[in-house]
């Protein structure tokens, strides 16, 4: 934290600049240099703050949304995660928002389409379905599921027990872009066109198809089972190469480009293992953990020399903001299996990604 040089200050006032500001601002002009140094910061300062929502009371209001508004009336039956660092936008971070979703049985979330990206994070599910550009696809716990750019998607539950998942959008990049449209199906249910499994056959064994040329820029697998995810962790793990500050942690990847699964969301999992008392970290891009397995705590240092610990168990939700000095550690007797989100990809793309690492 290094501040090389001085930093402008906003330049003092007086009766005559005032009035000349009134003046050129009926001429839609306003003047730089009263907004510069708000503008220049020698580093990020975000808005974000360090929240965790437990997934037991958030489940527990989310539920009493049932008999006061129906999937039909509500299109999606979404509570926003609102991050109080930046009300009145209901959103998670500076450029995601994010939800969780009730589709109850025999409920259908009917089908539309939005250039929007989303995906999916499944928390409580036996089975559930989302279809996707013509093929549905099984929700299980821990199943990292994407609904692409301008992709037909709806959601249906022919279980008999509810589903809930965690909805993570770059609606706030979108919208910054103003490049949204939506659009809705004819129909509550799209036309399904091949079968269950087909895009993870096709695309996500480690194989192409003969002749597949050039790149999607979203995967074209749209479900990474937890499963899989899972086993390769734990195969993994018998290397015991921990990274010091997250542990063993995977990205998932588009295998079209080996670039993110997303364009605009970067999506990772980790294995802390029990006892790990990580190192502290810091990156540019504010991150949205889902917790699988296990139980910690997750301590950011806040600008004010406070540190603000976040302590978490299966299932709950909670974010460390933008260039915020953090670190996990894994608390019980399990390891600790953590989702994450963020804007990591868009970031990298124009060069404005930045880590680091404290010293030792
Ligand atoms: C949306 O279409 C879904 O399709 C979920 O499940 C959350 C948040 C904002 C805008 C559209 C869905 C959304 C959303």
């Amino acid at each position: 934290m290094s501040q090389l040089n001085a930093l402008h200050q906003a330049p003092a006032t007086s009766p005559e600049r005032e009035a000349y500001y009134a003046r050129i601002s009926s001429n839609n002009l306003r003047p730089l240099w009263t907004n510069l140094a708000n503008l220049s910061k020698p580093e990020p300062v975000p808005a974000t703050k360090p929240v965790v929502w437990r997934y037991e009371e958030a489940r527990a209001l989310l539920m009493e949304a049932v008999p006061l508004i129906s999937v039909e009336e509500a299109e999606r039956r979404v509570l926003n995660l609102a991050n109080p660092g930046l009300l009145p936008r209901p959103q998670i971070t500076n450029s995601l928002m994010g939800g969780l979703q009730l589709v109850l049985p025999g409920e259908i979330a009917p089908a539309h389409r939005h250039t929007a990206s989303a995906l999916r994070f499944v928390i409580e599910s036996e089975g559930a379905y989302t279809a996707v550009n013509g093929e549905k696809t099984e929700m299980r716990p821990g199943d990292f599921v994407i609904t692409p750019c301008w992709n037909w998607h709806d959601h249906g539950n022919e279980t008999d027990k509810p589903v809930i998942w965690l909805d993570v959008l770059d609606v706030p990049l979108v919208s910054l872009l103003d490049a949204a449209f939506t659009e809705s199906y004819p129909e509550d249910r799209q036309f399904v066109q091949r079968p269950s499994g087909d895009s993870l056959a096709r695309y996500g064994s480690g194989l192409l198809p003969v002749n597949y040329s050039g790149s999607a820029v979203t995967s074209p697998i749209f479900n990474y089972p937890y499963a899989r995810t899972r086993d390769a962790l734990e195969t993994m793990r018998r290397v015991e190469e921990w990274d010091p500050s997250h542990g063993l942690k995977l990205q998932f990847v588009n295998p079209t480009n080996g670039q993110f699964a997303m364009a605009t969301i970067g999506t990772f999992m980790q294995l802390l293992p029990k006892g790990f008392a990580g190192e502290r970290y810091r990156s540019t891009d504010a991150t949205v953990f889902s917790v699988i397995e296990g139980s910690g705590q997750t301590v950011v240092s806040g600008t004010d020399g406070v540190d603000v610990v976040m302590t978490w168990g299966p299932k709950d939700i909670f974010v460390v903001p933008a260039w915020s000095w953090h670190r996990h550690e894994v608390l019980g007797s399990d390891d600790a299996v953590l989702f994450s989100a963020s804007d990591r990809p868009v970031q990298q793309t124009f060069g404005l990604w930045r880590e680091d690492r404290a010293n030792r």
